[in-house]
């Protein structure tokens, strides 16, 4: 496809064949476990990421149920020089979870048992391909715990997969990265060895702590079979505002605001635009938060132990931020379901933006005061081109609209699109990553690198940081089976 036009299969890897699949139906023994291209689209799912904007060709999908499975098929691909694809839920933003050509799929999806849970110590000991909302309430129903990582993916996204992108999500700024909350993992190595660091220690310094290496390495030098993670305890009560603001300025001054007042109750902190609202509005039908359009909105969450004494934090808050004026209009949630009604106007815009037709994602860290000014930069840029307009069908983009955790520094840019064309990547690429690297940003906040910014770590990355990467992966996958053509 154009997509992969500038990369070449490595002939290195060898093609798949008959006896290989015999190989691994021995392996896997049970029927359903291991999918062919005998009905081709039972492969579909597998090689077509959640934006139906990369599509792998991979001819093969292993489903193994065992991490002793895991380690005998890769031990085969090794000596074979068959190249893998570990996939998770197949939510990832990158293209880092399908294939670029024939690679063998690898999904977790099967590995999906809790393992072991304490109600003391709230640490989760599960396979990788526990999905993360099965994770979730089965703490809440077991000791009233909740994970420490919430996205709108949950539904379909695994453990083992938001460990292997290090997924940040709407609540980082209470519950912190997984390079904090992950206390061990098991991962079978390219080479086909179980590496077993299934700790559940809270301090643990002897030696290297070798975990970190996963979380975040998207598949490249192994494959995460079981997680052990520190989850903390569930708070009784939630409250959910969502707010009208003037200007970009005045969030920041709300976020300042916040973080002083609610202190300890706040959970997180999310904005968006106006044109996030507008998209996500002609997408979904749940009642709109407030009456009238503002140019920004913010959704601040709290969560604590104490309904009442969260509500009457919240309630000062807020009517001193209406007197103050940095606050226009608001609304705050009585009950569950408006809550969750609250949320999902956050929670859908990722998937409202590609409705048009397609998206381009960018997902970056800025220095806060600069968060905004990239999603401006882009719209004056494709104005400028002729290539935008909200109203004319005959433009190829919508428009480009921000949303995103300011509480993280994190700007998610979605060019909103009706059809996918080479003037408009031309126009944003590398434009966007100039634009944040001069400003000293992350080209991959949260998402990762995987296919799509393969070729765009240098402008976040030093020469010898990159270099260190790639000695890393030479070390770990030296024949280079494990999710080749991505970003190492
Ligand atoms: P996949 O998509 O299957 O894989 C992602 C990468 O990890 C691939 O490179 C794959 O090779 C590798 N991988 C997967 N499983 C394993 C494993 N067991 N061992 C080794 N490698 C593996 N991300 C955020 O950070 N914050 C958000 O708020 C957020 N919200 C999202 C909302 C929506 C609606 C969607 C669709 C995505 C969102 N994401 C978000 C993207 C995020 O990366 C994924 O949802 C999640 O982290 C990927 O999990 P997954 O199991 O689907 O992994
Ligand atoms: C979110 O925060 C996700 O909703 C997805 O990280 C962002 O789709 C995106 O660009
Ligand atoms: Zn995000």
């Amino acid at each position: 496809s154009e997509t992969y036009s500038y990369v070449k299969r490595d002939e290195k890897y060898k093609k798949l064949t008959e006896q290989d699949i015999e190989h691994f139906r021995a392996i896997l023994g049970k029927k359903g476990s291991l999918i062919t291209d005998e009905v081709p689209s039972d492969l579909d799912f597998y090689n077509e990421d959640w934006m139906r904007k990369y599509k792998g060709q991979s001819k093969l999908v292993l489903k193994p149920t065992t991490t002793e499975q895991v380690s005998q098929i890769i031990k085969y691909c090794s000596e074979q020089n068959l190249a893998v694809c570990p996939q998770g839920g197949n939510t990832g933003l990158v293209g880092g979870s399908i294939p670029v050509f024939d690679e063998i799929i690898l999904s977790v999806a099967n590995l999906n048992k809790i393992r072991s849970f304490d109600d003391v110590s709230g640490i989760l000991k599960c396979d990788a391909g526990v999905i993360l909302e099965n994770a979730d309430n089965y703490i809440k129903d077991n000791g009233n715990y909740i994970f420490p990582l919430d996205l709108g993916a949950k539904g379909s996204c695994h453990v083992g997969g938001v460990v292997a992108t290090n997924a940040g999500g709407l609540r980082l700024l209470r519950y912190g990265s997984l390079h904090g909350s992950v206390l061990g993992l098991e991962v079978v190595l390219p080479n086909g060895e179980i590496l077993d660091s299934m700790h559940s220690l809270r301090k643990d310094n002897t030696g290297y702590d070798l975990k970190q290496l996963f979380i975040g390495s998207e598949g490249t030098i192994g494959i995460i079979t079981g997680v052990s993670i520190l989850c903390p305890p569930r708070p009784n009560a939630f409250h959910v505002s969502f707010l009208g603001v003037e200007s970009y300025e005045m969030v920041q001054k709300v976020f300042q605001k916040a973080k002083n007042e609610l202190g300890e109750i706040l959970s997180a902190f999310e904005f968006m635009d106006k044109k996030s609202l507008q998209l996500t509005k002609s997408h979904i039908s749940s009642p709109e938060p407030l009456e009238d359009e503002y140019p920004f909105y913010v959704l601040i969450e709290t969560s604590g132990s104490n309904a009442e004494h969260d509500s009457a934090k919240l309630e000062t808050f807020l009517s001193s931020a209406f007197e103050e004026e940095l606050v226009l209009d608001g609304t705050v949630s009585s009950n569950e379901s408006e809550a969750k009604n609250l949320w999902s106007w956050r929670e859908m815009i990722p998937e409202s933006s590609a409705a048009g037709g397609g998206v381009y994602k960018y997902d970056v860290s800025l220095p806060l005061k600069d968060l905004y000014s990239l999603v401006d930069a882009v719209n004056e840029k494709l104005e400028a081109a002729g290539l935008s307009s909200i109203t004319d069908e005959s433009k190829p983009v919508i428009s480009a609209i921000g949303y995103g955790h300011v509480g993280d520094g994190n700007l998610h840019l979605n060019v909103a699109v009706r059809t996918y064309t080479k003037d408009v990547e031309n126009c944003l690429e590398p434009f966007v990553y100039e634009f944040v690297s001069g400003k000293k940003g992350s080209v991959s906040a949260e998402h990762g690198l995987g296919f799509q910014k393969k070729n765009y770590i240098g402008y976040s990355k030093s020469d010898q940081e990159i270099k260190m990467i790639k000695q890393l992966k030479n070390i770990y996958d030296p024949k280079g089976i494990l999710n080749p053509y991505k970003y190492v």
